[in-house]
């Protein structure tokens, strides 16, 4: 039960996915109350005025990877400060990625991923990734979905030995996914003639970042992309391709959509707008950029717009997985000097829960022309809509929850990570100008981000069961 204050938000420009109008917005009880051309402010109602701001809906992040542990190293962003960080960057929802530990089941997993989200400062729900296919678990899929309102599950192509799933068993997963009217998310990349490659090039002595790339070419995403379609046909499940970051696996989720196959794909801002050559930095540097998939060739990123502007790629999240670049303070653990010797031990991943908004407006709307309906769908409402959560979250109406982001499109800025309150020493974006900026987000109808003040409170984010997925 929310018992916010009652809040008059007043003469902003109001832009959904379909719609854009200026209207005062009345909120009640942390959802939309009202929204009409004028709203009177009743005693002791908050104000606030946003006449010359965009009104858009919370952003919801579908990818990300907080508090979370390998047998090497951990996220240095836990639920409090990953989330207080997508916060000041107008992301109100995050479905994060619960990773079962070793021999531990999907239950138990659950068990300790609610523990360590208990701090999050906004809501959050979970996707499972499943490590196997026994009787066990596929049952405890089925109870997930039904009792706990997990409806979308990860399954990894890659990590031979680890995550990966071989074709049988991501068959059998996909189906069972698929009866229960859960979303399959894959992580496509063929992981063993990738490990081939990465054991060659540590044969031959190439450890430094950059054999990160080139050991992860683009064809073994696209093959990997290409299979997992033909396998969730033959399963009847619906597919989601997560962080698609070449022109194969493109092209392949396109043939399918064009065969009328319920596949989707999401990218991430760092596939859109940087290129391999992240990887020539000087030393070390390249590890920042060490993520799977990898940076591509700047032709990829080119393609991936005309994939999100012909709507064959639906959402754009982050798979924020933060490390830092130095040791200190946070100590080595969370630290990208893990793989100082070789780059297939440098953790995985990189930062980005904060500027995902502010990068795509800039991106998207004022450099490529795209409209805000479809900068919006892409940030915040079909994420929404595939992962069972609209139109509680992901749109501007009466009845959803008040997440609400008062946005200036004419501020410019420049992307420092010391500004940033994620826990990461750097961001990808570092240096680049920006223009749109987040003003005041509210979540439920609390004000929880006042400019550069925080208005908000570790613990206040809600647990979000989710209904069906993988239904546009
Ligand atoms: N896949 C992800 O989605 N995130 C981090 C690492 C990976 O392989
Ligand atoms: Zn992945
Ligand atoms: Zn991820």
């Amino acid at each position: 039960m929310n018992t916010g204050p009652t809040t008059l938000i007043r003469n902003g420009r109001v832009v959904t996915a379909s719609d854009d109008f200026v209207a005062d917005i009345l909120i009640e009880g942390g959802r939309i109350q009202a929204i009409a051309k004028t709203l009177t402010a009743g005693p002791g109602m908050a104000v606030h005025e946003a006449a010359g701001l965009l009104v858009l809906p919370g952003a919801v992040d579908v990818h990300t990877h907080l508090d979370s542990a390998t047998p090497t190293a951990s996220t240095v962003d836990d639920f409090a400060a990953g989330t207080r960080a997508a916060a000041f960057g107008g992301t109100t929802t995050v479905v994060d990625y619960c990773t079962p530990p070793p021999g531990a089941s999907l239950m138990a997993g659950l068990e300790d991923w609610h523990r360590r989200r208990a701090n999050a400062c906004v809501d959050v729900g979970a996707h499972m990734i499943v490590l196997d296919t026994g009787a066990a678990t596929l049952a405890e899929m089925k109870t997930l979905v039904e009792r706990e309102g997990i409806s979308s599950f990860k399954f990894f192509m890659a990590y031979p030995g680890a995550l990966m799933l071989e074709d049988g068993a991501l068959f059998n997963a996909m189906r069972t996914a698929g009866a229960l009217g859960a979303l399959s998310c894959v992580h496509a990349e063929n992981g063993l003639v990738i490990q081939s490659l990465v054991q060659e090039a540590l044969a031959q002595g190439q450890t430094a970042p950059r054999f990160h790339a080139l050991t992860r070419p683009a064809l073994l995403e696209g093959e990997a992309a290409q299979r997992a379609i033909a396998l969730a046909e033959q399963a009847g499940a619906p597919l989601y391709v997560v962080h698609l970051s070449t022109t194969q696996a493109l092209q392949a989720v396109q043939l399918a959509r064009r065969r009328g196959l319920p596949v989707f794909a999401e990218t991430c801002p760092q596939y859109l707008l940087l290129d391999d050559s992240v990887y020539e930095a000087e030393g070390f540097e390249g590890a920042k950029y060490v993520m799977s998939p990898p940076i591509r060739p700047a032709s990829h990123g080119a393609q991936l717009w005309q994939g999100l502007q012909a709507g064959d790629i639906q959402t754009v999240a982050t798979d924020h997985c933060a490390f830092t670049y130095g040791e200190s303070p946070h100590g080595m653990r969370h630290s990208k000097r893990l793989g100082l010797a070789a780059f297939n031990r440098i953790p995985n991943g990189a930062p980005g829960l904060e500027t995902r908004l502010e990068l795509m407006h800039d991106a998207a709307v004022l450099q490529r022309g795209l409209s805000l309906h479809r900068f919006v769908d892409m940030v915040a409402t079909a994420p929404a809509r595939l992962f069972g959560l609209f139109p509680r979250k992901g749109t501007v109406a009466v009845g959803s929850d008040a997440d609400l982001v008062l946005f200036d499109p004419q501020e410019r800025w420049t992307v420092r990570a010391a500004d940033h309150h994620s826990l990461a020493d750097y961001s990808l974006f570092e240096g680049r100008t920006l223009t749109g900026r987040v003003k005041k987000v509210f979540l439920r109808g609390q004000c929880i981000v006042d400019g550069s003040s925080w208005q908000g409170r570790e613990g206040m984010g809600q647990y979000l069961p989710r209904g069906a997925s993988g239904r546009p």
